[in-house]
């Protein structure tokens, strides 16, 4: 019984440690780049921004979302793809995040009949088809901007 005990206590302890352990590979400063672009909130502002996970996984490349996978493909932004948690990124490249977020905005990467920004606009997530935004709000957004 004692031992039995004692390993429970063991376990919950390693686990404990375990999960404070877990690297996290989504990248801070692009999430914080696109919650000021876009006003998100911590609804759809948070690493399921770019990245499906799945319990007990870290998000990193292998689980981007239709959204992630359209920004890591973009050409431009190759230099700062790979990149460690401890790495700084520069203003410079930080600029690249954002020009390429900008140049998917009009993309529809979780092909839900809604365009990346209208979704980052109307609080839903551009990388999960089943998060989509409330139609009327997409409506009177589409009469407040209309295509050029
Ligand atoms: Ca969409």
């Amino acid at each position: 019984m004692k031992t039995k005990q004692i390993g429970i206590a063991g376990a919950l302890a390693f686990g404990t440690v375990a999960l404070m352990a877990i690297p996290t590979f989504a990248q801070k400063p692009f999430v914080d780049k696109a919650r000021k672009m876009y006003e998100l909130d911590a609804k759809n502002g948070t690493c399921a921004l770019c990245h499906e996970i799945k319990a007990k996984e870290e998000p990193g490349k292998k689980n981007l979302n239709a959204y992630g996978k359209d920004i890591a493909a973009d050409p431009d932004m190759k230099p700062l793809l790979g990149k460690d948690e401890k790495y700084k990124f520069s203003d410079a490249e930080i600029k690249i995040l954002e020009k390429v977020l900008i140049k998917i905005e009009d993309l529809d990467s979780d092909k839900d009949g809604a365009t990346n920004k209208e979704e980052l606009m109307l609080g839903s997530s551009p990388g999960d088809p089943k998060s989509t935004p409330d139609k009327k709000a997409l409506a009177k957004y589409r009469k407040e901007h209309p295509k050029k």
